[in-house]
């Protein structure tokens, strides 16, 4: 289980297959996000016909509802969910920073306030893997925290080592042989504390590991650099997971970087809000071109929006406020992620990676003149 074999290698590109219990995935992959167990608008039936590999879902909200013994009574989130393949959850350490309040951080764990009811609550390493357990995916994420930007060197350095040890104990805690779980880099921006952090957490040999405490708000200049920095110290021979990375061209710049996997609330979330990714950039269905335009979103994509309808249509969709548009530009957007990393997979493949992904940049951003 969790076998991790490298197929073929560019630089530090890499596509590889990835067993786990409910199914073998392919990366570099793209996971969407399902927050409440859901990805927002899309059936389960849906995302097996785009090519979702594993769907997220989160500790933090799963536990304050409708709890974690209600999912473990479905047999876990398959049974609950209908998603039949293989799950990861986020810990929870991230969104309690994002969505608790009244948060207080110890040595022990964190303490905040529900965003639902505004009951205590207190989530620590061992409570996050107990969750995690009954939740039942089959990767879970260590307890962390993933500091604001920017944060003072040396709270992110107390910070990464509580890190470490909230590692250690959430290993301690674990008693499932069926799920991993992966570590997660922290320590910001700064390369010194990112080469603390892997010195700290690189001992622990998780079947994967996640580069945390980034996407929070630096400029690009400052994550890729953090980015490389870990990839290039990460061992090989396992999973590497950026978190909280979606926008296309860092998809594409993360897999150059040595990258796996990564997740982002983006494609549905920019969806959601009439927003079309495509290999032309982004394109506004809310702006008033499209509503004459009788051609799909995309030409080239497989996706049902782009074989049934005309960016006309979906523009008329937005401007009724019918939901069906909502759906059909997150199911499009999904579409366009997992079909860009499998076109960069087929370009690992062929050894034409490096190529490729420079005339996917220079159609990306080219300007209209
Ligand atoms: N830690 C956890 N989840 C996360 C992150 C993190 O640092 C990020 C970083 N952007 C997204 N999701 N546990
Ligand atoms: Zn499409």
């Amino acid at each position: 289980m969790f076998e991790f074999d490298i197929l073929q290698q560019e630089g530090r590109a890499r596509r590889a297959t990835f067993r786990t219990p409910h199914g073998t995935v392919t990366t570099p992959m793209f996971m969407p996000v399902g927050t409440q167990g859901t990805v927002k608008g899309i059936s389960p039936q849906e995302l097996l016909d785009i090519g979702s590999q594993i769907v997220l879902a989160n500790t933090y909200h799963l536990m304050l509802r409708p709890g974690e013994q209600l999912v473990a009574a479905h047999g876990g989130l398959p049974g609950f969910t209908a998603y039949p393949g293989p799950f990861l959850t986020d810990s929870g350490g991230f969104q309690v920073m994002s969505l608790g309040h009244m948060r207080k951080i110890t040595e022990q764990g964190v303490t905040f306030k529900s965003h639902l009811d505004g009951s205590r609550v207190e989530l620590t390493p061992e409570r996050s893997v107990e969750v995690q357990e009954a939740l039942g995916a089959d990767v879970i994420m260590a307890f962390d925290e993933c500091p604001p930007y920017p944060a003072e060197p040396l709270y992110l350095q107390r910070s990464l080592e509580r890190t470490v040890r909230w590692l250690e104990r959430c290993l301690e805690a674990k008693t499932r042989e069926d799920q991993a779980l992966f570590a997660i880099v922290q320590g910001g921006t700064s390369g010194e504390l990112r080469e603390q952090s892997l010195a700290l957490t690189l001992p622990f040999a998780t079947p994967g590991f996640a580069i945390g405490g980034l996407a929070v708000g630096e400029p690009k200049e400052e994550m890729f650099p953090a980015v490389a920095l870990t990839t290039g110290r990460l061992p090989a021979h396992k999973p590497r997971y950026l978190m909280g990375v979606g926008h296309p061209e860092d998809l594409i710049a993360g897999v150059a970087l040595g990258v796996d996997m990564f997740d982002c609330v983006y494609p549905t979330r920019t969806g959601r809000f009439g927003y079309a990714l495509t290999d032309d950039g982004r394109l506004n269905l809310n702006s008033s071109a499209p509503r004459r335009q009788l051609e799909p979103i995309d030409s080239g994509c497989d996706c049902y929006a782009c074989r049934s309808y005309t960016r006309a249509y979906l523009a008329h969709l937005i401007r009724a406020e019918e939901m069906l548009a909502p759906r059909m530009l997150s199911l499009h957007n999904l579409r366009y992620l997992h079909r860009l990393m499998a076109r960069a997979g087929d370009a690992l493949q062929q050894g034409t990676f490096f190529n490729w992904a420079t005339a996917w940049g220079e159609r990306y951003f080219r300007q209209e003149v």
